[in-house]
């Protein structure tokens, strides 16, 4: 997969960070530069990650352990590259993600409390040689982002968990964004929409790409 000509992009955050309304404004951003966009999601993009997705997401009527969240986690990914993301990379196409391998550190590690390492070793089987080449990473106090999640009728398994599962999860992201300062860009999503899109534009345009 080393001679993929495409761009991978991820879209990072806890939930209502933005992810989900500004990845057609990104979107729109690198159309304009010439590239063609494949939008995707996990976990899903697949028909079957979207049964695992509906299985994760919606399941209340059975528990399901932190190992096989993971593992679940990790099937519904190999898939996906497997079906969506290699293919399009190696066409050339840009892959703009909402969430990938960084939400299973920051929800199956921090959140749950998984070891690194276990998880280390499925990026090992499942993506050895593939890292986004750049993460937005929408960070904003969990208090308002699961205000602003919170405003929807549903509620799945994830949004049904404790703040200090939240505050756990952004804890390693901005952790991850620490280690890794060159691909993942922290963006204040506390700001209104405009001042964050003018915050992505700039990022983009830093990284060459708009
Ligand atoms: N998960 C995992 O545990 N491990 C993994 O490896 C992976 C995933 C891949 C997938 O849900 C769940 O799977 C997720 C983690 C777990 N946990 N949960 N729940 P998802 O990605 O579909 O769900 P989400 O992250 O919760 O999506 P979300 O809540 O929709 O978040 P968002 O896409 O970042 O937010 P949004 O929909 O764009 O915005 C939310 C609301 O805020 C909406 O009304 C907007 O109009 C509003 N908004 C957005 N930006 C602003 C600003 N700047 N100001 C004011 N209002 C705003």
């Amino acid at each position: 997969m080393n001679d993929r000509s495409g761009k991978f992009i991820t879209l990072e955050g806890i939930e209502g960070a933005g992810k989900s309304t500004h990845m057609p404004f990104i979107s729109s951003l690198l159309q304009v530069m010439g590239k063609e966009i494949v939008m995707t999601r996990e976990p899903g993009g697949t028909s079957l990650g979207e049964e695992i997705r509906n299985t994760l997401l919606m399941q209340k009527s059975f528990e399901i352990s932190g190992n096989t969240e993971l593992l679940l986690m990790f099937a519904a990914r190999q898939q996906h590259l497997e079906e969506i993301i290699y293919p399009a990379l190696n066409k050339g196409k840009t892959v703009l993600c909402d969430r990938f391998t960084d939400s299973s550190y920051a929800y199956q590690g921090g959140g749950r409390g998984i070891e690194t390492d276990k998880i280390c070793q499925l990026v090992q089987l499942v993506h050895p040689d593939l890292k986004p080449d750049l993460t937005l990473l929408f960070d904003l106090p969990v208090e308002v982002g699961l205000a602003r999640a919170n405003m929807r009728d549903l509620i799945d398994r994830f949004e049904s968990e404790t703040i200090n599962f939240f505050q756990s999860v952004r804890n390693a992201y901005l952790k991850i964004a620490d280690a890794e300062p060159n691909r993942v860009k922290v963006i204040d999503a506390t700001a209104n929409i405009k001042a964050v899109q003018n915050a992505i534009k700039t990022i983009l345009k830093e990284q060459g790409l708009c």
